[in-house]
C-alpha cells in the first residue's frame, strides 16, 4: 500500500470565487494553526476555505487543525467534504443563501458543526456525524429565519441537540435518519415549527 499523501498545509485561507467549483480530489488539507488558529474553541479563527455566492467545494479532507473550517458568502455547495476533527466549527454561513450538504461526514465537534449566522436555509443530507456538540446551531440570539432540512443521514454521540435556534420563525425537519446517543433532536424551536419521521 502506498504511503498516505502528506496533508497540504493552508497558510492562508483559498478562496472558492463565486460560481466556481474547487475539486479537492480527494487531498487532505489542515490549518497552519499561526496563521489561520489552532482548530480550539477561541473565536475569530479564519476558515481553511472561504466560498464566494453560489461556489462548490467537493472531495475534500479536512484534517486538524481545522481553524474556523468552511465559510459560505451566500449559496453554496458542499460535496463529499470531511471534517476528520471539527475546530472551532466546521462551516458558517456568513451571509444569507442557502447551503446544500451532501454526503461527507463531520467528527470530534467539541461544540457546534454547522454555524448559521444569517438566514437562509441548510439542507443535509447523505452524512455522517459522530462525537459532537450540536450539528446545526443558528447562531444564538438572533431571530432571523432559518430552514434546516437534515436526511439520509447517521448521527451519533451528540452532547446537547441535533438543531437549535432561538428563533420563533425557525423551522427544522429530519427525515430517514438513524441517531445514537442522541439526547434532544430539536431544540429551541416554536411549537409546530419541527418535524421528524
Ligand atoms: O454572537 O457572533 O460563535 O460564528 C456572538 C458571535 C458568535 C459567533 C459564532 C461563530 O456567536 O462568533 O463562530
Ligand atoms: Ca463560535
Ligand atoms: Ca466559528
Amino acid at each position: 500500500m502506498p504511503a498516505a499523501a502528506a496533508p497540504t498545509v493552508v497558510n492562508s485561507t483559498i478562496v472558492v470565487p463565486k460560481g466556481t467549483t474547487y475539486d479537492g480530489q480527494g487531498k487532505t488539507f489542515v490549518a497552519n494553526p499561526s496563521t489561520l488558529g489552532d482548530g480550539s474553541q477561541a473565536e475569530n479563527q479564519k476558515p481553511v476555505f472561504r466560498l464566494e455566492a453560489g461556489a462548490t467545494l467537493k472531495n475534500v479532507i479536512i484534517g486538524a487543525p481545522a481553524a474556523d473550517g468552511v465559510h459560505c458568502y451566500g449559496n453554496c455547495n458542499i460535496s463529499n467534504v470531511v471534517w476528520q476533527d471539527v475546530g472551532e466549527d466546521a462551516l458558517t454561513l456568513k451571509s444569507s443563501g442557502t447551503v446544500n450538504i451532501t454526503g461527507g461526514a463531520a467528527y470530534k465537534a467539541y461544540d457546534k458543526v454547522f454555524q448559521i449566522n444569517a438566514a437562509g436555509t441548510i439542507n443535509i443530507k447523505n452524512f455522517r456525524a459522530d462525537d459532537i456538540g450540536k450539528l446545526v446551531r443558528q447562531n444564538g440570539g438572533t431571530t432571523f429565519t432559518v430552514n434546516m432540512t437534515l436526511d439520509n443521514s447517521n448521527i451519533s454521540n451528540v452532547k446537547d441537540a441535533i438543531m437549535r435556534t432561538d428563533s420563533s420563525s425557525s423551522q427544522g425537519r429530519i427525515t430517514n435518519t438513524r441517531y445514537s446517543k442522541v439526547p434532544t433532536l430539536f431544540k429551541g424551536f416554536a411549537s409546530g415549527k419541527t418535524s421528524q419521521s
